[in-house]
């Protein structure tokens, strides 16, 4: 469970290619560490160690008022011309009128603008006096603790670095030590690219501070402070220096007033607590906190002959053909440790690059994208039992409802709420400024699926009380956005798109800006079962219950095109691109589950239809496309093309530090890898718990403990040649589960608390 290295991340100044955005090629080598709040990129330097620092909420921009209130009039018009199948006309229509107001995201390049962008905090630098040349070098990120090590000799002696982000503490921790005494000599500095100074706080400790948006926007304050043990500290320049210690800890605090404290006096409390604290408290504080998520879950592959290589050498050879399926179980428990890292009770959601982010100007603003993006970072996180780290997006989701209620009312004259692709943490929830991809009307109801899966897994009616009202205002604004096409009956949204994807018509047009996408239709169909089924467990809104069974059933169903496809469109377009990183359509199969191999096999050979299309053409291009595809052949029990797809997405879409890379880096192909072979292992969406309903060949024995099922069970499954061993599950709550191995069942009725164990023949319900 280490990622490790035998050099440090250090190849300087050098840069990606291919793309607008770019990483630095020593970046997507360092190693992060993270609390959900603060962030560090750890590069393992000598004879300068550099940690690039993050804050989650330290972005640049300003609330913006981007709804356009001249779009709900030409709402009508632009109806009209998609019914009468004049898609170019609608569209040029709708991106001259109902695009929102002003720059919007500016194209993904809003630092400057009101949108703003998730920005670096700066970065701490640890200059070594002496440590120019250096032998036995190593690195790692131990999965297992969170804490990033640093080994080498030096003038004759060891030098240890331990760097982790305390949750407890709120702080950054560096343990700088030596095996003799008095060779710690450093200077330690801060620095950010802009908006940033730096001043001596006490003899010992530096600030840096800043506001950031041309002096209008957030105000920021990172502290550090150095503690030594033996030696000298002073404050010069700027910097801390440390001359001759025995060992160093290095505090590093930070705090921004988003949420209207003093930043000041956040990190300068935060500080001055954990540096009167002895260092192996902090470290065991961290490690307890870090454990009680990490270790719920445990997943066991066979190892090969390059499991032992560091983790770059390791990659490169699984890249070439290697079979190292322990590989792919780190990757699968780093993208739990990246989602621990990120996403915390309290904070904000895990953005696209979760909290790392390098640059003024992060790639599509480091934002929210609510097309795939943001979902598929909390793929895994009921499934592979971190629930508590759902919490921030789900606390997101509803602190878009007032800021959606507005753009619902502007826009489209319209009661509930809606929020289109993208959101800031300003509560921008616009359409985006075009509308072949600004224009997803849908994204406000997929987000809600989060919380009726929120309620399945963990069973608090009182949070599903919380829940509701947002759903139920979702399915609210949709019972009025939805409009009757003239023709065939059907409800529709109009205008929308399918996420991101073009069509052609018979007549020639090619356009984006559609009615009645099948992702739309899917997602609305859900929405509204959800809130129904939320109604009456909730024993409330029966009459507006009776509504939405009404609208449902007049939803468009999904159709099967010409190809054997699922088609995409509610008519049978062709597709200019085949090979889209959007398989939006297969919504219906993954995420969602109306679309099931047992359930509905048409359908689902429809969907593996699609699928295969849009591969063969080179769909899976970008790191969250071939994530998602994963997902969707372990939806249709196909385990050795989900395991294809792991293979392509660590082979091609994987950077040295295992970050996932679109390119560039973005985070979303990690927690969807992380989920894929979740969804490999355990599935329980269609009314029983299917147990390695997707093992792919490559994975003969193994072991997994601890991932979660829909109704409130905890599942640990053995199997060896291909076959279970045996199962233990244990509810958490109440219930009556029927669980699945191939071809066989067994339905147990379990208390909290109680565990069924099962060999795929005998069962023996045990407990309480
Ligand atoms: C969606 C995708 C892009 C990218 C962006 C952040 O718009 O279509 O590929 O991932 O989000």
């Amino acid at each position: 469970m280490r990622l490790w290295y035998r050099e440090p991340a250090t190849v300087a100044g050098e840069r990606e290619t291919g793309w607008s955005w770019e990483n630095s090629r020593a970046w997507v080598r360092a190693l992060p560490i993270g609390n959900g709040r603060l962030g560090g990129m750890v590069f393992g330097g000598v004879p300068v160690e550099r940690i690039q620092l993050n804050e989650s909420s330290l972005w640049s921009g300003w609330p913006q008022d981007a709804d356009n209130p001249d779009a709900a009039q030409h709402l009508p018009e632009i109806r009209r011309l998609l019914f009468e199948g004049k898609y170019a006309e609608a569209e040029k229509l709708t991106y001259e009128k109902l695009a929102c107001k002003g720059p919007g995201s500016g194209a993904g390049n809003g630092a400057k603008g009101p949108y703003g962008s998730y920005e670096t905090l700066g970065d701490l630098r640890i200059a070594f006096d002496g440590h120019e040349t250096y032998s036995d070098y190593r690195r790692e990120l131990d999965l297992t603790t969170g804490i990033s090590l640093v080994t080498y000799k030096a003038a004759g002696a060891t030098f240890r670095r331990e760097t982790f982000a305390s949750r407890p503490a709120q702080a950054i921790i560096i343990r700088l030590t030596c095996d003799r005494p008095r060779s710690i000599t450093f200077r330690a500095s801060l620095s950010r690219p802009e908006c940033a100074a730096v001043r001596p706080d006490t003899p010992r400790a530096i600030w840096m501070t800043g506001r950031l948006s041309q002096g209008r926007g957030m105000r920021y304050a990172a502290r550090l402070e150095a503690v030594p043990q033996g030696g000298k500290v002073s404050v010069d320049g700027g910097a801390v220096r440390v001359e001759g210690a025995n060992a160093v800890t290095l505090v590093l605090t930070a705090a921004t007033d988003y949420r209207k404290q003093d930043p000041q006096r956040q990190a300068q409390t935060q500080g001055a607590a954990a540096s009167a604290r002895e260092y192996r408290s902090l470290r065991s504080d961290h490690v307890q906190d870090h454990q009680s998520l990490f270790h719920r879950v445990a997943l066991t592959l066979p190892s090969s002959d390059t499991t032992q290589l560091p983790t770059d050498e390791r990659l490169r050879a699984y890249a070439g053909g290697a079979s190292d399926p322990a590989l792919e179980a780190l990757y699968f428990q780093y993208g739990r440790y990246l989602l621990i890292a990120s996403s915390r009770p309290g904070g904000l959601p895990a953005n696209l690059q979760g909290i790392w982010a390098e640059s003024i100007q992060t790639p599509w603003n480091g934002d929210y994208h609510h097309n795939i993006n943001d979902q598929m970072n909390y793929w895994p996180a009921e499934t592979t039992n971190l629930a508590e780290c759902h919490e921030p997006f789900l606390d997101f989701i509803g602190s878009l409802v007032e800021p959606g209620r507005k753009t619902a009312k502007v826009q489209y004259g319209l009661d509930g709420w809606v929020v289109h692709t993208i959101s800031n943490i300003w509560g921008y929830t616009s359409p985006g400024e075009h509308p072949s991809w600004g224009q997803f009307p849908a994204a406000g109801a997929w987000l809600c699926r989060h919380l009726w899966e929120r309620y399945l897994f963990g069973g608090d009616r009182r949070f599903l009380a919380r829940a509701y009202p947002i759903m139920r205002e979702s399915a609210r604004f949709f019972l009025g956005f939805l409009v009757e096409h003239p023709k065939t009956g059907l409800l529709v949204t109009a205008p929308s798109n399918s996420p991101e994807n073009r069509f052609r018509t018979a007549d020639g047009q090619v356009a984006s800006v559609c009615y009645g996408p099948t992702m739309d239709n899917q997602i609305i169909r859900e929405l509204l079962t959800h809130c129904i089924e939320a109604a009456r467990i909730l024993r409330t809104d029966a009459e507006f219950a009776g509504q939405l069974q009404a609208a449902r059933a007049r939803l468009a169903p999904n159709r099967i095109g010409k190809h054997g496809q699922l088609q995409e469109w509610i008519e049978d377009f062709d597709e200019p691109e085949p090979g889209h990183r959007h398989m939006s359509h297969l919504y219906g199969l993954h995420p969602g589950y109306e679309i099931t191999p047992r359930g509905t096999p048409d359908l689902a050979r429809a969907a593996r239809a699609s699928l295969e299309r849009r591969l063969k053409s080179g769909g899976g291009h970008t790191g969250w496309s071939r994530a998602w595809v994963v997902n969707f052949w372990a939806r249709l029990e196909d385990g050795n093309e989900a395991h294809a797809n792991l293979r392509a997405l660590l082979s091609k879409s994987t950077l040295p530090n295992l970050f996932d890379n679109h390119p560039p880096f973005q985070i979303d192909g990690n927690f969807g890898g992380t989920a894929g072979i979740a969804e490999m292992l355990l599935q329980s969406h269609a009314g029983e718990i299917a147990l390695l309903p997707a093992l792919p060949a490559a994975w003969p024995e193994g072991q997994v403990s601890g991932l979660c099922a829909r109704g409130g069970v905890v599942v640990d499954i053995t199997w060896k040649q291909g076959r279970l061993q045996t199962a233990r599950l244990t509810a958490t709550r109440p219930g009556t589960f029927t669980v699945r191995c191939q071809d066989r069942t067994v339905t147990a009725t379990l208390k909290a608390g109680s565990t069924v164990t099962w060999d795929g023949r005998s069962a023996t319900v045990a407990g309480k």
